[in-house]
C-alpha cells in the first residue's frame, strides 16, 4: 500500500488513469481508417514480433467493463485518446458517422460514472492518408490537425473536461524522424527539425481554433526526462545539456518562451523550414493547463564519432523497469519544480506516470514505484508547484508500440487470448488511497 493519504494532495486533487487508443482499441471496424502505426507494426523488423494493435484490449467492445474499473478504483478522472482516423478516415473531409457513435457511447459513460474525460487529440495514430501527403513533414498538417480538432470540439467539446492537442512531441518528432524507433520511422535530420517544428505549429494553430469556437481548458501534454552527465568531465556534462535540449528545452523553450533554444537549433538549423521564426508567436499561444509524462532520467556522455548530435546514453547503475528505465522518483519532483520555477505558472498536471514489468498481476515493484513518484509529486508542490493532479499509466496492460505486448505498464493485467481483466495488486493500492477500502470487485 501507499506511504500517502489522499488528502496530503489538496482537496480538489484529480486522480486519474491514462490510455491511448491504438494501443487499447482494436475494433478496426465501423468505417475506421488505416493509421501510419497499422502500416509500420505489420512491416518486419519494426515491432517486437511484428505484433499489432490490431485487436489489443478489444477496448472498443469492452470500454463499459473498463469505464466500471475506473469508478471501482475511485479513480476521479479518465485520460484517454481520440483516434483520428476513426473519425475522419482520410485525414481531412468526410467524418465517420460510427466514430461518432462510439466516442459518444464512451464519454458518456464516463459522465455517468462521474469520470470527468480528459481527451488527447493525437495519440500517434496519424491517418495514412495524410502520411500519404507527407504528414508531419507538411506545414499544411498544421490546418489538417486545427480542422480535426475543431470537429471534435464540435461534436464532444461541451462533455469534455480537459483537451490537449498531443500526447509528447519529443516522440512525434524526434523518436519517429530522427530515431527511427516509431512510426513512420525515419532516420533523417531534416524530416526530424521539420516534424519538430511541424508538431508544435500544429498544437498552436489548433489552440487557436478551438478558442475561436469557445474551447476551454486547453493545453499539450509533453514528457520529460531528467539528463545528467555519465561523468563530471564536462564533455558529459555538454552532452547532457544538449539531450535536455533535444528532448526537454526544444518543447519548454518553444511552448513558454516562443524561441527554440540556440544550441539544439545550432544542429537543426540548415534543416529547418524556412521562415520558422515567424510562426513562433502561434507557437506560444497560451494555454490553461500543461501536461507532464515523466517516466526515467538518463546518462549521457559526450561521443563524437556519432555525428550532428555528439552524444550517446550509458547504462545506469539504478534500479530499471522491464523496459530497461532508470527508476528516479527525484527527476518527477525535479522536472515539476523546474517547470514552474522557470517556465509557466499555469495548473500542471502529471498526465502519465508509471512502470513496465512483465507477466503477473502482484506486482510489488509498482507500488513502491508509484508510491515514490508520489512522494515526488508532494515534494514539487511543498516548493511551489501547482499540481492539480496525477494519472497513473496505465489503466491497462495494452500495445506498447515497438516493444508489442511484452511489456506490461497496467494496473490491470489483460489476458490477451480471453480479454479477462483482471486487477493488481497497484491497482489495489490506488483503490485504498482513493476510496479508502480495498474492495474486490
Ligand atoms: S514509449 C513512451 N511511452 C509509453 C507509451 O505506452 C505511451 O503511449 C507514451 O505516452 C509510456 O508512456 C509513453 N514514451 C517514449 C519514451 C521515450 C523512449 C526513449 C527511447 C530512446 C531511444
Amino acid at each position: 500500500m501507499f506511504s500517502h493519504k489522499r488528502a496530503d494532495f489538496g482537496e480538489d486533487f484529480l486522480f486519474g488513469a491514462a490510455t491511448a487508443a491504438y494501443q487499447i482499441e482494436g475494433g478496426q471496424t465501423d468505417g475506421r481508417g488505416s493509421s501510419i502505426w497499422d502500416t509500420f507494426s505489420t512491416t518486419p523488423g519494426n515491432v517486437h514480433n511484428s505484433e499489432t494493435g490490431k485487436f489489443a484490449c478489444d477496448h472498443y467492445n469492452r470500454w463499459p467493463e473498463d469505464l466500471d474499473l475506473l469508478a471501482d478504483g475511485g479513480f476521479d478522472a479518465y485520460r484517454f485518446s481520440f483516434a483520428w482516423p476513426r473519425l475522419i478516415p482520410e485525414g481531412v473531409g468526410q467524418v465517420n458517422q460510427k466514430g461518432v457513435d462510439f466516442y459518444d457511447r464512451l464519454i458518456d459513460g464516463m459522465l455517468e460514472r462521474g469520470l470527468k474525460p480528459f481527451a488527447t487529440l493525437y495519440h500517434w495514430d496519424l491517418p495514412s492518408a495524410l502520411q500519404d501527403k507527407g504528414g508531419w513533414l507538411n506545414r499544411d498538417i498544421a490546418d489538417w490537425f486545427a480542422d480535426y480538432a475543431v470537429m471534435v470540439h464540435k461534436n464532444f467539446g461541451d462533455r469534455l473536461e480537459t483537451t490537449a492537442t498531443i500526447n509528447e512531441p519529443w516522440c512525434v518528432a524526434f523518436l519517429s524522424h530522427m530515431l527511427g524507433v516509431h512510426a513512420p520511422g525515419y532516420r533523417d535530420i531534416r524530416a526530424a527539425a521539420r516534424a519538430s517544428h511541424h508538431v508544435l505549429l500544429a498544437h498552436g494553430t489548433a489552440i487557436n481554433a478551438l478558442r475561436a469556437e469557445g474551447g476551454k481548458n486547453l493545453g499539450i501534454v509533453c514528457n520529460f526526462e531528467v539528463a545528467q552527465g555519465a561523468t563530471g568531465k564536462p564533455e558529459d556534462m555538454g552532452a547532457a545539456r544538449l539531450w535536455d535540449g533535444i528532448f526537454n528545452r526544444w518543447y519548454l523553450d518553444g511552448l513558454f518562451k516562443g524561441k527554440y533554444p540556440s544550441d539544439v537549433l545550432a544542429h537543426f538549423a540548415p534543416h529547418m523550414p524556412d521562415d520558422f521564426a515567424d510562426d513562433m508567436a502561434v507557437v506560444s499561444t497560451p494555454i490553461d493547463w500543461f501536461g507532464v509524462n515523466y517516466y526515467t532520467r538518463g546518462l549521457y556522455e559526450h561521443a563524437p564519432e556519432r555525428g550532428a548530435f555528439p552524444l550517446r546514453k550509458v547504462d545506469g547503475p539504478l534500479e530499471k523497469t522491464a523496459i530497461g528505465w532508470e527508476i528516479f522518483p527525484e527527476g518527477l519532483e525535479e522536472i515539476l519544480t523546474r517547470i514552474s520555477a522557470d517556465y509557466t505558472d499555469i495548473p500542471l498536471y502529471v498526465t502519465e506516470n508509471g512502470m513496465a514489468e512483465i507477466e503477473g498481476t502482484d506486482d510489488p515493484r509498482r507500488i513502491a514505484y508509484y508510491n515514490g513518484h508520489l512522494g515526488a509529486v508532494l515534494a514539487a508542490q511543498k516548493r511551489g508547484a501547482d499540481v492539480r493532479g496525477y494519472f497513473g499509466w496505465s489503466l491497462l496492460d495494452n500495445y506498447e508500440w515497438a516493444e508489442g505486448y511484452d511489456k506490461r505498464f497496467g494496473l490491470v493485467h489483460v489476458d490477451y487470448k480471453t480479454q479477462k481483466r483482471t486487477p493488481k495488486s497497484s491497482y489495489r493500492a490506488f483503490q485504498s488511497l482513493l476510496t479508502g477500502a480495498n474492495r474486490s470487485r
